[in-house]
């Protein structure tokens, strides 16, 4: 009798522990940026708001700077479900769907606000792709605006000519054919070396890649063009999402949504701490001089018409949408 009891009571325990195995999920995130960046720190609130809210149901974790997946890949990875969610820069994935490539047009949308206007413009097109390949949009995070940063003084593009230039997307690499400097592909996750190690000299981004690579060490300019604000989407899964519960759903599109309002406020804070790291550590940030603001306006203008080109219709439609 008194053996029954204690079989009994070990299977009730076993299936207690089975069950609540099974109501925790556990997500991965892979994410190109490092741990102390805006955008990271960010993904851990919003991982930590959704932990809270499922009353611990949903745990995601998050891997910072490209440990588990490259940038490019991370796209890749969420559509095949080796990572649930992932983090990923749209204008990565240019060449897939023009639409991708949108925000890394320069100086399309060049303030916080008109980021923000162009992603309501992108977002129901952004989600209709997605939808398309097994995933859904959670939320985007625009980085700060770019500019250009340079070993040497910079009066016009022309001084640009034959120096080793740093791209992260098909955008920024013909941004250098444009100027006739020599693109190399860089992910953020190996600026820091690029430039210490010479294999670039120059570059486009926000003052936050810029501080987070402690660029000051290698390079002594920073023109402040405004030329565009790429952003970070999250996206997830639609099978993994499915799986989830119902108010679990709900506590990760809320956490989503608080996540990009706070997210577009941490990267305004950062754009102005990080060009302060940038400048304490003795390197010039300065308003581009007037000849480089127009070089640069008319490769702008250049890629706007490729990018049409390419893009067709669709491009078409969103830049309407964007300057209604
Ligand atoms: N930082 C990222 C993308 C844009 C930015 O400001 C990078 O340089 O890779």
């Amino acid at each position: 009798m008194k053996r029954r009891t204690l079989n009994l009571s070990i299977a009730a325990g076993l299936l207690a522990f089975s069950a609540a195995a099974q109501a925790q999920t556990k997500w991965d995130l892979p994410a190109a940026y490092p741990a102390t960046n805006f955008h990271t720190v960010n993904l851990n609130q919003f991982a930590a708001d959704i932990d809270k809210a499922s009353g611990g149901k949903l745990k995601i974790t998050v891997h910072p700077n490209a440990s588990l997946f490259k940038a490019p890949e991370i796209k890749r990875a969420v559509q095949g479900g080796q990572a649930q969610i992932g983090e990923i820069l749209m204008v990565n994935f240019q060449n897939e769907w023009g639409v991708w490539g949108a925000d890394g047009l320069p100086f399309l949308a060049t303030s916080y606000d008109d980021a923000m206007k162009l992603w309501r413009a992108q977002r129901p097109m952004v989600e209709k792709k997605l939808a398309e390949q097994g995933m859904m949009a959670l939320y985007a995070v625009p980085w700060p605006p770019q500019g250009i940063y340079s070993k040497k003084p910079l009066s016009s593009a022309a001084d640009l000519k034959g120096i080793k230039w740093r791209a992260y997307s098909p955008a920024t690499a013909r941004i250098a054919e444009l100027v006739g400097a020599q693109p190399v592909t860089v992910q953020a996750a190996e600026v820091s070396q690029a430039f210490a190690t010479g294999v670039t000299e120059s570059m486009m981004s926000s003052g936050s890649t810029g501080a987070d690579a402690k660029l000051h060490e290698h390079v002594k300019f920073w023109y402040d063009t405004q030329a565009w604000l790429p952003k970070n989407l999250v996206i997830v899964n639609r099978a993994a999402f499915n799986a989830l519960d119902k108010a679990t759903q709900d506590a990760v599109m809320k956490a989503a949504a608080d996540a990009e309002v706070r997210g577009l406020a941490e990267s305004k804070k950062a754009n102005v701490s990080s060009l302060n790291i940038l400048k304490a550590g003795g390197m010039q940030i300065l308003p581009p001089p007037a000849q480089l603001t127009a070089d640069m306006k008319k490769v702008g203008d250049t890629l706007l018409t490729e990018w049409l080109s390419k893009a067709g219709p669709e491009g078409q439609q969103l830049v309407d949408a964007f300057r209604k």
